[in-house]
């Protein structure tokens, strides 16, 4: 004969999870104890249902009472138990030989500055939510132009004081239209920072990272911007053989456009940027976007684009360091993992600088 009694005190004293379960199963289960009677009441007569119906329907109800009560102290034990074993002391002194390391890409946007410092380039930044006036319109990015669709753009839902429409802005040539707009000419700066657009797989995420440069003096030209691109990619890869190749493009803000391909060579299943030539190992690689900046930017900035010409280019950080570190997933870029950064020589102490050798 079932004892609700019985049951209960059984629950009440279920040692984990997995018991609790078991007994739920042996009382409430498909063929459990407690099912078995409500089955039962099918069989029988009017009266008898109105007496034992109320009955089993109660031992349910107990018995479910029972188990979800039970099954929160054992849950909440189960926490506690963690949270103890995994009690950090925080007032203990940095272990002797730490671990982590600045992160790669922070790294490589220091050297980029460094690089472009030695040719006279200053780092501009600026704000990473923007309006959609130094974010598309001056650059010359009609109202119609897909990048400003909502697919790519992530927008807030209202507007600034002034009636723009705000959003995280999808470049940094925002802070190139600031300084434009703040500074008279001669200009040479980089814009590194972080960027953001709606989407995501394997080699997109929704925050990467961006350097762009700009040049504003008399008489640019595009000589000028292929020399420092090529000057920039030899001392990033550190290498003297750093081939490029410009192709005609389109960008609504620069014109004339040109896409710079760099010439690399397939080795070990990796890519090593440097060198061309026709054999199989060797191809090209897209890299930058650039080209001459247009003249309705610059008149967008209230510059005479009579008098100042310019070029400007765009470039992705986190590529940029998958390619010097031969490493292959970004989606590492954001795990956090130490096993990671000691993978590919990363060290508290090991930070690369211009003045040191980057690679020593
Ligand atoms: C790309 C394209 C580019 C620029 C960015 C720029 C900025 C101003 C004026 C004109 Cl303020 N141009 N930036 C120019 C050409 C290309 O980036 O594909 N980046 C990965």
């Amino acid at each position: 004969m079932f004892d609700i009694n019985q049951a209960i005190l059984a629950i009440d004293h279920a040692e984990t999870l997995d018991a609790l379960e078991a007994l739920r199963v042996q009382f409430l289960g498909k063929n459990g104890e407690i099912t078995l009677l409500m089955k039962k009441l099918g069989q029988m007569t009017q009266d008898e249902r109105s007496s034992f119906g109320p009955l089993f329907n109660g031992y349910q109800r107990e018995a479910n009472a029972a188990i979800a009560s039970r099954k929160t102290a054992l849950e909440s034990a189960v926490l506690d138990a963690r949270l103890a074993n995994e009690r950090i002391d925080m007032t203990l002194p940095a272990d002797a030989a730490p671990k982590g390391s600045i992160h790669p890409v922070s790294q490589v946007m220091d050297e980029l500055a460094e690089i472009f410092a030695d040719m006279g380039f200053a780092v501009a930044t600026g704000p990473e939510i923007e309006d959609d006036w130094r974010n598309f319109t001056a650059l010359n990015i009609p109202e119609t132009h897909p990048a400003r669709a909502m697919h790519d753009t992530f927008y807030f839902p209202d507007k600034d004081a002034e009636g723009r429409a705000m959003l995280l802005r999808t470049h940094t040539s925002p802070v190139q239209i600031r300084t434009m707009m703040s500074q008279q000419p001669p200009i040479r700066i980089i814009a590194p920072g972080r960027v953001y657009r709606s989407d995501s797989d394997a080699t997109h995420t929704p925050m990467f990272h961006q350097v762009e440069g700009l040049v504003i003096d008399r008489g640019i030209h595009m000589g000028h911007l292929k020399w420092t691109l090529e000057t920039f990619l030899k001392a990033y890869f550190e290498r003297d053989d750093i081939v490029l190749r410009l192709r005609p493009s389109y960008f609504p803000f620069t014109e004339p456009s040109a896409e710079v391909d760099v010439g690399y060579k397939q080795e070990k299943g990796r890519r090593i940027v440097g060198g061309h030539g026709d054999d199989d190992a060797h191809a090209w690689m897209e890299l930058l976007g650039s080209g001459m900046v247009n003249r309705r930017v610059i008149a967008n900035c209230g510059l005479d684009p009579d008098e100042w010409q310019g070029f400007a280019f765009g470039v992705g950080v986190d590529r940029l360091a998958m390619l010097k570190y031969g490493m292959d997933d970004l989606r590492a870029f954001f795990d956090g993992d130490l096993r990671w950064l000691a993978h590919y020589g990363f060290g508290a102490l090991s930070v690369p600088t211009l003045s040191g050798g980057i690679s020593a």
